[in-house]
């Protein structure tokens, strides 16, 4: 479709961005916080990107007062941030830490005060170590009732001032990474655990949602959802089956859960067949059912491209690129159901992440069909090497251009009709990129912080950031 005009972004439209704990706050042993899974697998020789650590991150922990006058400064109407489960019960259940709840408690009234509704992700992948050495966090069911339990004491603390909460970021991400690809905690391959970590987890993310309802009726709660639209390579059948195939195993196998507590049929018989399928019990599917979000969180950056995959075809053991040398990264696919393969209309970053905004319309609106659940976009941005000018300027078109056109995509998307409540960047900051250091920047304010740090930490806005100001300001009119 092409529109001759553009419906307007509505009167409401939460202009934000976001962040995550572990990625800005730093302060890992302050205050009382217990150590997460993070904290100990990041001092694994070889794991992040010349061994970066959040220990410092960009320090918000002690700068959150000064960041939110920088919000405030652009222009933003919202704040996605993530709370640190192990800084509220350092062993992850058990006694509480008052001095944990109380940071969160400061960072929610300064916002407030500066008009800026605050979005509350309640796991952003940092598990209490406890949990992990216990009974293995989210191998075991064990966990469903101590993330029940952390989230009710947020939303006993919080749910009076905080209405937008998410659940989990990324469950696809975390579960994936840390028990397929072994990039993430605890680095573990095993694709039958996998499947089961991941079942946990949606029953905890279930049970989250049944029990907010008790405790924040007024408030408005859903996932993070990673969400890479599958494209076919050619218009052949089997590439087309292929670009199938790789939407039920990678983007259905998650939001069907979430919207429908239903998981997909064709995924459930192939996994079945090879032993690997979630072991359920009485009673799961019910409260899957029962846990409905009131709007789906989509994380975008990029589609991926897909063509067949023979039996012997590549698995899924490929190389990633966490240095930011472009064309590194190797295609990834699982025998007999799909591959991935370089898309050649589409530029990359160098990163090899694809650059589509267009890709961002198609997601709002097949999750627009498929489910018909508002849309809050909980991440969108582009990571990229910055430089900072002599004159101290940060001159980031290429950022300005990667979201201007992600934001044209979604006013499309908007009056095509899909409902989207807004849109956070990723992210306000520069913070600390997982797996990549702090090369990778995404922030629209700099942060003079680097892999080796002993820098002065000292923000810096970027052209970005007088350009956001700006779209937020004309409520997404001038681009
Ligand atoms: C998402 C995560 C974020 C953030 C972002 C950018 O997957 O939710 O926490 O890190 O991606 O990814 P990266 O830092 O790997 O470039």
């Amino acid at each position: 479709m092409i529109h001759e005009t553009l419906t307007p972004f509505p009167k409401q439209f939460l202009w934000g961005a976001a962040s995550a704990a572990y990625q800005v706050e730093g302060a890992w042993n302050e205050d009382g916080k217990g150590l997460s899974n993070w904290d100990v697998f990041v001092r694994i020789p070889g794991k992040t990107f010349k061994g970066t650590n959040g220990d410092v991150a960009v320090d918000h922990y002690h700068r959150y007062k000064e960041d939110v006058q920088l919000m405030k400064e652009a222009g933003l109407k919202a704040y996605r941030f993530s709370v640190a489960w192990a800084r509220i019960f350092p062993n992850g259940k058990g006694e509480v830490n008052e001095k944990g709840l109380q940071f969160y408690d400061n960072l929610i009234d300064e916002l407030i005060a500066n008009g800026i509704e605050p979005i509350l992700t309640i796991y952003h992948w940092d598990l209490p170590q406890a949990l992990q050495e216990e009974y293995g966090g989210w191998e075991s069911r064990q966990i469903i009732e101590d993330f029940t339990n952390y989230c009710i004491t947020l939303y006993k603390r919080y749910g009076d001032r905080v209405k937008y909460w998410v659940t989990l970021n990324e469950q696809n991400v975390f579960t994936s990474h840390g028990y397929k690809l072994k990039l993430h905690p605890p680095g573990v391959s095993d694709d039958r655990l996998f499947y089961q970590v991941n079942h946990h987890a949606n029953l905890a993310n279930a049970r989250a949602i049944v029990e907010f309802r008790k405790y924040v009726p007024d408030g408005k709660i859903g996932p993070s959802f990673a969400y890479s639209p599958a494209y076919p390579f050619s218009p052949k059948p089997e590439d087309i089956l292929a670009a199938e195939n790789a939407e039920e195993f990678n983007a259905h196998w998650w939001m069907d859960v979430y919207a429908w507590g239903e998981y997909p049929k064709a995924t459930w018989n192939y996994l079945e067949k090879k032993g690997i399928a979630p072991q359920l019990e009485p009673g799961d599917l019910e409260l899957l059912k029962a846990g409905k979000p009131d709007f789906m969180g989509v994380n975008y950056y990029q589609t991926t491209t897909f063509e067949k995959n023979p039996l012997d075809g590549v698995t899924e053991s490929g190389h990633f690129n966490n240095t930011g040398q472009k064309g590194t990264s190797s295609d990834r696919g699982i025998p007999g159901l799909f591959k991935t393969i370089r898309n050649p209309y589409l530029e990359t970053t160098n990163w090899d992440w694809t650059i589509d905004p267009t890709g961002l319309r198609i997601g709002l609106r097949r999750i627009t069909n498929r489910y018909k659940l508002p849309i809050l976009i909980t991440e969108n941005g582009l990571g990229e090497y910055d430089k900072v000018e002599e004159d101290g300027s940060i001159n980031d078109d290429y950022r300005i251009q990667y979201i201007s056109t992600h934001i044209q995509a979604i006013q499309e998307a908007i009056t095509d009709g899909v409902d989207v409540m807004g849109y956070c960047i990723w992210s306000f900051t520069d913070l600390l990129s997982w797996l990549n250091g702090f090369q990778k920047r995404y922030g629209i304010v700099y942060v003079n912080q680097d892999e080796e740090g002993g820098k002065d930490l000292r923000r810096m806005k970027k052209k970005s950031f007088y350009w956001y100001k700006q779209v937020i300001e004309s409520n997404g009119e001038k681009l």
